[in-house]
């Protein structure tokens, strides 16, 4: 189930897409990690994490261990459903834990379920794949995304990540 490098990466990734470059993700220390968590403004409810206000910041971790499945973390609730009011500035800070791994966060309409090599499009908003992150350390991107009222999704686009779960749902209303 590791799917992790060289040319298969590239093959189910999107191209399309207002995305972060793979080159723009920029490393951070655990301490820069941990000042990225603390400025998430979202609330828990269960498996839902609600934004309100004018500017939403939405700080999303790949953690390790990525075992046994690959998984999107947010407030420490995996693959949480995100609840948006329609008007917000979405910040996203997408942060990769995972030693040796690449990851992607990108936005769609398309809805689950995943193939094993997703073809996205068009992704609305999100970043390409990360560079895999050195030992102890993150790599991590900013992104903004400003949605309409409506349903979307957020998964990671490595072959294999989407179709195993690593994906969540967005509700804007
Ligand atoms: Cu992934």
């Amino acid at each position: 189930m590791v799917l992790g490098v060289g040319a298969l990466l590239q093959a189910g990734v999107a191209s399309a897409g207002p995305l972060v470059r793979t080159g723009a993700f920029k490393e951070a220390t655990s301490s820069q990690v941990r000042a990225m968590l603390a400025r998430d403004n979202g609330t828990v409810h269960g498996t839902i994490v609600s934004y309100r206000g004018s500017v939403a910041r939405v700080t999303v971790v790949v953690p390790q261990p990525e075992f046994p499945f690959p998984k999107f973390e947010i407030h420490h609730v995996d693959n949480p459903t995100l609840d948006l009011r329609a008007g917000t500035t979405v910040k996203f800070t997408f942060i990769d834990r995972v030693m040796g791994f690449s990851h992607s966060f990108q936005i769609t309409r398309k809805a689950p379920p995943f193939p094993m090599f997703p073809k996205i499009r068009p992704v609305l908003a999100g970043t390409e794949l990360s560079p895999p992150p050195g030992d102890g350390k993150s790599v991590y991107a900013d992104f903004t995304w400003r949605p309409a009222a409506g349903h979307y999704y957020y998964l990671c686009a490595i072959p294999g990540h989407a179709h195993m779960g690593m994906f969540g749902a967005i509700i804007v209303k």
